[in-house]
Formats: structure tokens, C-alpha cells, sequence
């Protein structure tokens, strides 16, 4: 044996535990060919998934990135494939000199320590973040090649934190309180108006997500986390609450995440994001190595609370089947369905759309454009189909 070969002969035997069982000192293996015992973990070298980045050419820190829903499994996004919308950067902060501030109308004025915000009850829940802009290039007909461009603007993570109702309630709201003014420490100072309604609802100020503390882009050390609603106004880096009769009206939500109608007039304020779905599985850039057995799989989610059902047409949309939903299935949580399918080998569309508890459908692309004409690219949900060629791959249809 040349001694490379020992070299990666003993690597292998340690990697199945074999150093140890025969009674010979541990083989010396090369940490870079046998990465065990790591104190950080990371996954396989042979995988190679990431986020689709789009960053601005005129100014740092400013763009998007997107889950690759096309290659998870399951409904958490790992921390490290969470989508990231910045408007201003990553701020670097450190926890022990991060405060948040809470003022306004209240009895009395406080300035929280992370210290004192881990002190109160917390509570832990999966929950999506759903970008208003998410999709909104299929409404528009960007044929985007996969589901990380179509819909990857959707994560969905295990937060934990402290309700927001609690933290107010340390304060005392006063009774003209009808609006919480939510703002980041990054560099534009990212600010939101969120109604009293949502705060004492089911609000929450989040330091963790997927059981360790928030990742830097998602605003560490706290950020807002408003289920259901928006990504945007869930406010990362979140430094400010100023508790206000009046909402703020500030640039994020007058300049941008309006609906734009054909009249020319705006909705401002379209806090929830309605039902929706893609399948993951087989989608756009993947291929079917033939004809048989097939499984078609993908998330669907709804802002107003739990999907109740998802159907899978699996020809261009003449019949639809019901698809099985993973359980649990949880409120303004993503759920996978799957549906056992046969592909024929012929070429044809696969689609997929949710009704949620409110019994509410997902529409199609054009009962979107007929009812809110073909600018309002923000909230889209349309029902999103896939192409399949005879060859088995998968495109934009
Ligand atoms: N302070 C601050 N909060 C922010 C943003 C930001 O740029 N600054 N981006 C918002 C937008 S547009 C979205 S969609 C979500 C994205 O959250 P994520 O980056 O954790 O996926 O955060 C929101 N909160
Ligand atoms: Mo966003």
C-alpha cells in the first residue's frame, strides 16, 4: 500500500468506527479527508445545494437570496438555506450591548437586555416567512427555470421567543395604543406599522430559530416575527417598538408591498398572505429518468391559518386528486403533500393548488389578472404549474 492509500484506507475504517474496536492505537487521520468530531457542524462535502442569490449592482448589502425548494425535504428550511431579503445589509450586533426599546404611548417606557427578554415566558412555533414579492415574476410571466426562482422567497423555520402581548403588557398599553411602529437597527432603520390587533394576537419577538439563536441575516440577535403575514413586516434587527395611535407611514409600506390596481390607486396594508403552493418535486431544472412510478411532492401554506387540503393534477389540469398532507399540519406553517403518481412517459403538465380552513382556493393566474389587473405583481398566488417533456425534464410552463 503506497502510504496515500494507508492514509485514506484508515480514514474510511475510522469513519465506520473501526480504528476503535481493533486494540491497536487510533490510526492519525487526515482531519480533511475524515471530518468527524467537528465542534460546528456542516453537512456533506458531496452536497451541494444553496440559495439563489440576486444582490443590487448599485448599492452593498441590498438584494435577496432563495430557499432551493427544489432539493429539501420535509417543511423546515435549515437555517443556512433560509431565504434573505435585505434592504440595507446585515448589521453586525452584539447581544450583550443590544437593547430594545419600548415607548410611546404606555404607562411606563422600558429598555429590554436580551437578558430580560429570555426572562419572560417563551414559547416555540413553526411558522413561514413568505416575501410579498414571492412569485410575483410568474404573474408577470418570468418564466423563472426552478422552484427557487418561481417560489423561493418561502422558508419556514422553528421560532422561539417571547409573545409580543407579554412584553406589552410589562409596559401597559395606554387606551388610544392602536398601532406598534416596529423599527431595525440596520443602516435604513427599516421600519414597519403593525395594527395593536396583531400584536396582542399572535405577535412575536423571536432570538432563535431552528433551536439555536436567529442566523444574521434572519436579525439577530431579535427580530419581529408577525405569522402569516408578509415577510416584510416582520421586522429583523428589531432595536424600536413605538407604540402610536397612528400607523408610521413609512417607506416600506407606501413605497414598496402595495397593490397596485389598474385604476392607478393602491392598497396599502395587505398584511396576510393568502394560500398557496408549489410542487417541489418533480419541478423545474429536475428530470424523470422514465416512465413509472413517481412521487409528486411540494409545500403549500396560508397566511390565514391551516391548509386543510391540497389536489395534484397531474394533466395540465382537466382532473385533480386529492394529495396527502405530512402531519401535523400546523397554522401559517408550510405543509408538504405528496401524491403517488404513474408518469406515463408522455409530455404533460403537473399543478397543484390549496384551499385553506377558511375554505378559501388557490386561483389561477388569470382569475388573478381579471380581478387585480396585470401590475400587481406583489401577493401573487396563482396556481404554478410545471412542464414535462417526453424526455422526462422538467420546465417552466
Ligand atoms: N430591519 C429589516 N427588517 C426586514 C428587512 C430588512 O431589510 N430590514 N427585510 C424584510 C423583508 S422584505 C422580508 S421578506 C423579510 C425577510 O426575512 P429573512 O431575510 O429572514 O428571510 O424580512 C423583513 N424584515
Ligand atoms: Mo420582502
Amino acid at each position: 500500500m503506497t502510504s496515500r492509500k494507508r492514509r485514506q484506507f484508515l480514514a474510511f475504517g475510522a469513519t465506520l468506527g473501526l480504528a476503535s474496536c481493533n486494540k491497536e492505537t487510533p490510526a492519525k487521520v487526515d482531519s480533511a479527508a475524515a471530518p468527524t468530531m467537528r465542534p460546528y457542524g456542516d453537512r456533506s462535502p458531496f452536497e451541494k445545494t444553496k440559495r439563489a442569490a440576486r444582490e443590487s449592482t448599485k448599492s452593498i448589502g441590498v438584494g435577496s437570496s432563495r430557499t432551493p425548494l427544489q432539493d429539501l425535504y420535509g417543511t423546515i428550511t435549515p437555517s443556512a438555506l433560509h431565504f434573505e431579503r435585505h434592504h440595507a445589509g446585515v448589521p453586525p450586533i452584539d447581544p450583550a450591548t443590544h437593547r430594545l426599546v419600548l415607548h410611546g404611548l404606555v404607562d411606563t417606557p422600558l429598555s429590554f437586555t436580551m437578558e430580560d427578554l429570555r426572562r419572560f415566558p417563551s414559547v416555540t412555533r413553526p411558522h413561514f416567512i413568505e416575501c410579498a414579492g414571492n412569485g410575483g415574476g410568474e404573474l408577470v410571466g418570468n418564466a423563472a427555470p426552478d422552484a427557487a426562482r418561481s417560489h423561493g422567497l418561502l422558508s419556514n423555520s422553528e421560532w422561539t421567543g417571547v409573545k409580543l402581548s407579554t412584553v406589552l403588557a410589562a409596559a401597559k398599553l395606554q387606551p388610544t395604543a392602536k398601532w406598534v411602529i416596529a423599527e431595525g437597527a440596520d443602516a435604513c432603520r427599516m421600519a414597519r406599522s403593525i395594527p395593536i390587533a396583531k400584536a396582542l394576537d399572535d405577535a412575536l419577538l423571536v432570538y432563535a430559530q431552528n433551536g439555536e439563536a436567529l442566523r444574521p441575516e434572519q436579525g439577530y440577535p431579535l427580530r419581529l416575527l408577525l405569522p402569516g403575514w408578509e415577510g416584510n413586516a416582520s421586522v429583523k434587527w428589531l432595536h424600536r417598538l413605538h407604540v402610536a395611535a397612528e400607523p408610521a407611514l413609512s417607506y416600506e409600506e407606501t413605497a414598496h408591498y402595495t397593490d397596485l390596481h389598474p385604476t392607478g390607486k393602491a392598497t396599502i396594508f395587505s398584511f396576510e398572505m393568502e394560500a398557496s403552493s408549489v410542487i417541489t418535486r418533480p419541478s423545474g431544472t429536475q428530470k424523470i429518468s422514465g416512465p413509472g412510478p413517481v412521487e409528486i411532492s411540494g409545500l403549500a401554506w396560508s397566511g390565514r391559518g391551516k391548509v386543510s387540503k391540497v389536489e395534484v393534477s397531474a394533466d395540465s389540469g382537466k382532473s385533480w386528486q386529492l394529495a396527502t398532507l405530512d402531519e401535523p399540519v400546523l397554522s401559517k406553517a408550510a405543509t408538504r403533500f405528496r401524491l403517488a403518481w404513474n408518469w406515463d412517459g408522455q409530455p404533460t403538465s403537473i399543478l397543484s393548488r390549496c384551499t385553506d380552513e377558511t375554505g378559501y382556493l388557490q386561483p389561477t393566474r388569470d382569475e388573478i389578472i381579471a380581478a387585480r389587473g396585470p401590475n400587481s405583481t406583489y401577493h401573487y398566488n396563482g396556481v404554478k404549474s410545471w412542464l414535462i417533456a417526453a424526455d422526462g425534464s422538467v420546465s417552466n410552463a
